[in-house]
């Protein structure tokens, strides 16, 4: 994939894009995401569970697909600019209204608390609560404890969960500007998270956020994306490491200072978040074949 620099241009960029990406069609996408209706016996959620590494922009991304979707900059997931361990330390539902009638879309996002950088014990924590998350045993509500998984006996466990309460795909988040920085044990835990997946059945995929600060190319403008050579390497690098299909692996630029949306930010979220919904969709369709 991917052309050499031509003298013309920056450094930074190649010449062929070594992204697809259609500027112009927000309106597909949206249109897309708005028509999508699960197809699977009794199914009316489609759940999408973000998980990653502290700080990697997880809130942001469902702050990102909120505004992206109704038009207007959303703040409904918090975040937060410290530095002082993870901010979101609930297991945190976001339902999304399609239109002005208060119709609900069937797509679902939880948000969680992020991978730290901690002792092996504690990661393993975070494993099992994933993993929980996954097969529907995490109510809304549950606020995670780093030291102790969710137990069995707790009120906020659900003991049967509903095809709706299961994830139908997993999404890690991980900061582009940070991918060659990533702890190794870090990596191992996003691995093991993958591993999960794959057993219950569940498709995994990646997005990389901050690629504003990733590539100064990016950041003067978001279409830079598809020809930023420093993205591709993050994109192979995080390939390579986690042994994820490139193709399985999404820039996105979160709302994260804008005061309005922004079309350019818009495409690259509704793209992805389309692609969520295709391969997800795909997978379950594959499942009822079985
Ligand atoms: N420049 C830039 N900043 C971003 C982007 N996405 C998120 N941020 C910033 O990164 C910081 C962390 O974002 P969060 O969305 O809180 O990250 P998180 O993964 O939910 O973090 P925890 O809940 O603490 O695990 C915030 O200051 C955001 O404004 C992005 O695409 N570009
Ligand atoms: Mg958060």
């Amino acid at each position: 994939m991917g052309g050499k620099s031509s003298s013309s241009l920056p450094p930074q960029l190649v010449d062929k894009p070594w992204l697809q990406m259609e500027w112009g069609g927000r309106g597909n996408d949206l249109q897309f995401i708005k028509d999508y209706t699960p197809k699977a016996d009794g199914q009316q959620q489609f759940r999408i569970l973000l998980h990653g590494p502290v700080g990697a922009g997880k809130s942001s991304f469902i702050n990102s697909v909120i505004s992206s979707l109704e038009g207007r900059i959303s703040v409904r997931a918090g975040v937060c600019n410290s530095n002082q361990g993870t901010y979101t330390k609930q297991y945190k539902t976001y339902r999304i209204q399609i239109g002005n009638q208060g119709n609900m879309s069937p797509l679902v996002l939880n948000d969680m608390m992020g991978l730290e950088n901690v002792p092996r014990r504690h990661r393993r924590v975070h494993v099992k609560d994933v993993e929980k998350a996954m097969k529907g045993h995490i109510k809304d509500g549950y606020i995670f404890n780093p030291e102790n998984s969710l137990s069995e006996t707790d009120n906020f466990y659900n003991k049967t969960p509903k095809v709706n309460d299961k994830v139908h795909v997993l999404v890690s988040v991980i900061d582009a500007s940070k991918v060659h920085l990533l702890p190794d044990k870090v990596v191992e835990k996003i691995q093991d998270i993958r591993d999960d997946a794959t057993d219950l059945g569940i498709p995994h995929m990646v997005i990389l956020t901050k690629i504003d600060e990733a590539c100064p190319e990016i950041k003067k403008d978001l279409k830079n994306v598809c020809r930023s050579s420093l993205l591709q390497k993050r994109v192979l690098c995080f390939s390579k490491l986690v042994g994820i299909p490139e193709n399985c692996i999404f820039p996105v630029k979160n709302y994260h200072s804008e005061r309005n949306v922004d079309n350019d930010i818009d495409a690259l979220v509704l793209n992805t978040l389309r692609r969520i919904i295709e391969i997800g969709d795909e997978h379950l369709k594959n499942q009822e074949r079985i």
